[in-house]
């Protein structure tokens, strides 16, 4: 899963696609377009700034930032495009555009949410998330952050399975730097077998993430190898999507992964 970052100040790319105040298309569309070459499955395309301390934008804010680029990617791409969104207005509009997959990092959890999202018959993915944004980091805490996630992903899944939503379209993120230190994503990274356990296929996001600043020092524009190390140690333990900047770089990494999994298969 290729990430288009189109907020201003999205970390990872610099807000590089804000060439006016406003998204360069153009320019998006040729990053969509070089990931799809470079071998992404699916784009994940999203509007609000989930930066920790991100003030939250408005929707009209959000779909002028998403809709746009979501049209001329699936009118002119043959990929998955997943929009990345906790507002419902956004959820339909964007299934209605041809969207692929939802991507929310609330997991459904805004007022309509779950009943817009079952509505668009689209996949979803779960993600969990501690607070908001805007407060998520500080001091998050946990008794088990594995256990407690796992137990907030099954009462997603139930809730969805209540609204209408079969299993198959169901798809569980731990939501790495979402509301934890370094030390509950390294648990819940070593925890994603547990997770695997659910049934559903896991999305993680660890790309260029600030566990590696923390851990290793790493600017921003240095954390491609650790973010390929993390890629490879997620695939090891039961990771099915990798959402990441890098995707070249990480399909190669994952295809060694792959290779030595399927050793004497031939
Ligand atoms: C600031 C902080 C900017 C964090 C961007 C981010 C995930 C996601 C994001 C994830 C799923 C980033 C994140 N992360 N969706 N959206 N899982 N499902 O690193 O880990 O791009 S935004």
């Amino acid at each position: 899963m290729g990430v288009i970052n189109t907020t201003p100040d999205s970390f990872a790319d610099g807000g590089t696609l804000y060439r006016s105040a406003r998204l360069d298309l153009d320019l998006a569309l040729s990053r969509a377009r070089s990931m799809v070459a470079e071998g992404a499955a699916i784009l994940d395309i999203g509007g609000e700034s989930t930066r920790p301390g991100a003030a939250a934008i408005g929707i009209d804010e959000e779909m002028d930032r998403v809709l746009p680029l979501l049209e001329r990617i699936v009118a002119e791409l043959d990929v998955v495009v997943s929009v990345d969104t906790s507002s419902p207005r956004l959820m339909t509009a964007a299934a209605a555009l041809g969207a692929g997959l939802l991507n929310d990092v609330r997991a459904l959890g805004r007022e309509g949410a779950l009943e817009a999202a079952a509505a668009t018959g689209l996949p979803v993915c779960l993600m969990h998330m501690r607070g908001e944004p805007d407060t998520m980091q500080r001091g998050p805490s946990y008794a088990d952050v594995v256990a407690e996630v796992e137990a907030f992903l099954r009462e997603r899944v139930a809730a969805c399975e209540a609204a209408g939503f079969t299993r198959q379209r169901l798809l569980l993120d731990p939501g790495f730097g979402f509301g934890k230190t370094v030390q509950h994503n390294l648990q819940l990274l070593d925890g994603l077998p547990r997770l695997a356990g659910l049934g559903l296929p896991l999305l993680v996001g660890l790309s260029r993430k600030s566990m590696i600043q923390q851990l290793i020092g790493r600017p921003v524009a240095e954390r491609l190898p650790a973010s390929l190390g993390l890629a490879v140690l997620a695939a090891e333990r039961g990771a099915a999507i990798i959402r990441t900047h890098d995707v070249a770089a990480t399909a190669d990494a994952v295809a060694m992964w792959t290779a030595l999994k399927t050793v004497g298969e031939k």
